[in-house]
């Protein structure tokens, strides 16, 4: 009788041991708006950046490129794993030139024309800001993700996190018009749904940037027409 005891209550333990390694996954939606100014409609939520910050599953390393095209860099936003790369063919008839001097991010890839591609690996989270020395308004958005707990929301503003394991969390929305908003956040089993999260960019302003020497741009680049 004794030994069915301790039987069964092996059983038990090793039952709730995989249970907890297995908890199931939950799923975090909600939707994102952006307040403007004079009430105008905003025009690109999507490229927002939607995580969650403090979970511990490792992310896998992606490869993404961002094209150089029209004086752009294209997509604007990229969200990638740390350790990712990221990819910068020139598809214009010109040079450019791709440089950061973000904080975890310092490079200057140098200046290259149509059909040359360079490329720069992440090595830390953070957002890096992506310039070029020789057009002033080109500017593309690396966010760098340690977790991959993370999305891009729907043009209407709409996201959908699938795969979270429950736990605690900090939310974090970012848009390059707005300040980051970030709200603490419990994940139960059966997730969270219907959040609502607001972004202000009533006071955003386009401010120019340092060329890569810390310098202003010359000004017959920063008058240049886009
Ligand atoms: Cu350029």
């Amino acid at each position: 009788m004794r030994w069915t005891v301790v039987i069964a209550g092996a059983w038990w333990v090793a039952l709730a041991q995989a249970g907890a390694a297995q908890a199931p996954l939950a799923r975090v939606s909600g939707r994102i708006t952006i307040l403007e100014k004079r009430n105008k409609p905003s025009r690109d939520l999507g490229s927002a950046v939607v995580y969650l910050d403090g979970g511990a599953a490792p992310a896998r390393v992606t490869a993404v490129e961002i094209v150089i095209a029209d004086k752009e860099f294209v997509p604007r936003v990229v969200v990638v794993p740390v350790g990712s790369t990221v990819r910068f063919p020139n598809h214009d008839p010109f040079d450019h030139n791709v440089f950061s001097v973000s904080e975890g991010a310092h490079f200057d890839l140098g200046q290259y024309g149509r059909g040359e591609a360079r490329a720069w690996t992440f090595t830390t989270r953070g957002l890096v800001r992506v310039f070029c020395n020789v057009h002033p308004r080109m500017v593309a958005f690396v966010q760098v993700m340690p977790t991959r707990q993370y999305t891009q929301p729907g043009a209407d503003g709409s996201f959908t996190l699938e795969d979270v394991p429950p736990g605690r969390y900090t939310l974090r929305v970012w848009h390059e018009r707005s300040a980051e908003v970030a709200r603490e956040l419990v994940v139960g089993p059966a997730g969270v749904s219907d959040l609502e999260v607001e972004l202000d960019a009533r006071g955003f302003r386009w401010l120019p940037h340092k060329n890569k020497y810390g310098d202003d741009y010359p000004t017959d680049a920063a008058r240049e027409r886009y």
